[in-house]
């Protein structure tokens, strides 16, 4: 038997998504037989004590207090960026540059520019690189796209998107680097509403054109930073100007002819993670709650007529994608799983040295539709977004 190829992963960041990355990393051998297997070699962070006691605790091989250095190694063949989204671009560029191959969480990056200069770097050295758009991998969801490739919801006509929480909604929550447009390029709408449009494109299709509005319902905060994970202390009295959004709306037309009627806000009281859809299509619909994730109403017009309406799929049974890798039908599994599905497509991905979606293309094409709609909010008119090879 010849030895599994071995992939050492040189990861940077380690907080909210440096744990989920991690936690992935370690299970992955556990539930799947990955194509290639991923070790666990470094991580990157600036602060000596955190960086070293993370590794510790979440099992990296060693640390880097420079991300530089990781990308240096010889020993490193997959870059993971888990940093704020204003590093996203250097990173990238180096990482590629030194033919490694890249995870990198969303959104890709700051704005266009920044993502097509991401996208032309990994062409350019012909690495393996994904973007992590996790609620991909939710066997409901792989589900759901089987069912619109299989025809059996019909033409598609509607898509209704919204991804709602409330973290942000005491005015003395600090204003934490998710809420400086120079540390992360947008609010809400580059960290929720990124996710809402990946899965559209991702079920329904390209977009062609939108129009948005965008909006901050809280001006002024106190300074402070994120203590971890999604935590956040206030550090001064001192208050700062919040210039990115709280809360964003649009519509858009699809190439295939659909509707679409998106929102993501941060003020969405009660809301802890509200990732939600609806999409209707000629024969049949379908309705996914991400706090439900295993769930899916199914709408089929084909049922015989007294039986006609939604019914909930428990989304666990062996034919559902991915969930005969864990437990027997009924044994739920949940949001740290997406993560641990979507690395096994990047391991098989880069032992067959293709390119597995989504990918910095679907990054670099997500960030096309998140900017369209800040030019649509600001002009107050519909905005074109160019199709492939436009
Ligand atoms: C925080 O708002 C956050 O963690 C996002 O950054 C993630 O992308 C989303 O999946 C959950 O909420």
């Amino acid at each position: 038997m010849t030895a599994k190829r071995k992939i050492r992963v040189g990861m940077i960041g380690y907080k909210f998504m440096g744990k989920a990355h991690s936690h992935a990393y370690r299970d992955l051998p556990f539930y799947f037989d990955p194509e290639a297997e991923p070790v666990m070699q470094a991580i990157a962070g600036r602060d000596e004590e955190g960086v070293r006691s993370a590794a510790e605790k979440m099992g990296w091989a060693s640390y880097e207090t420079d991300w530089r250095r990781l990308i240096e190694r010889d020993d490193i063949d997959l870059i993971d960026i888990c940093t704020p989204n204003n590093a996203h671009v250097e990173i990238a560029i180096a990482a590629a540059e030194a033919g490694k191959h890249i995870l990198c969480e969303k959104p890709l990056a700051m704005n266009v520019e920044q993502a097509s200069r991401m996208l032309d770097a990994v062409n350019k050295a012909g690495v393996t690189n994904m973007i992590c758009h996790n609620y991909r991998f939710v066997p409901a969801i792989r589900y759901v796209k089987q069912l619109i490739d299989d025809g059996r919801l019909g033409t598609i006509y509607h898509m209704r998107g919204t991804y709602l929480q409330d973290w942000i909604m005491d005015p003395n929550f600090p204003l934490v680097w998710r809420l400086r447009k120079e540390v992360c390029g947008s609010g809400t709408h580059g960290d929720l509403m990124a996710h809402s449009i990946d899965l559209a494109r991702y079920l329904v299709g390209e977009f062609t054109e939108v129009n948005g509005m965008m909006h901050t319902f809280i001006k002024e905060r106190p300074l402070g930073e994120m203590s971890g994970g999604l935590n956040a202390q206030v550090q001064s009295d001192r208050t700062g100007e919040v210039d990115v959004d709280d809360a964003v709306a649009f519509l858009a037309r699809f190439e295939g002819g659909a509707l679409g009627v998106f929102e993501a806000s941060r003020f969405g009281k009660g809301n802890r993670n509200g990732n939600r859809f609806e999409i209707n299509g000629s024969k049949g619909s379908v309705r996914w709650d991400m706090e439900n994730m295993n769930n899916l109403e199914v709408y089929l017009e084909e049922d015989e007529k007294g039986l006609q309406g939604f019914r909930t799929i428990n989304c666990t049974e062996e034919v559902h994608p991915y969930t005969g890798n864990y437990w027997p039908a009924g044994h739920i599994i949940g949001y740290e799983h997406t993560f641990i599905n979507l690395l096994h497509e990047m391991m098989s991905g880069i032992a067959q040295n293709k390119s597995t979606t989504p990918n910095f293309e679907d990054g670099y094409r997500n960030q096309l539709v998140l900017e369209a709609v800040e030019r649509s909010s600001e002009s107050r008119q519909w905005v074109q977004i160019p199709s492939k090879g436009e």
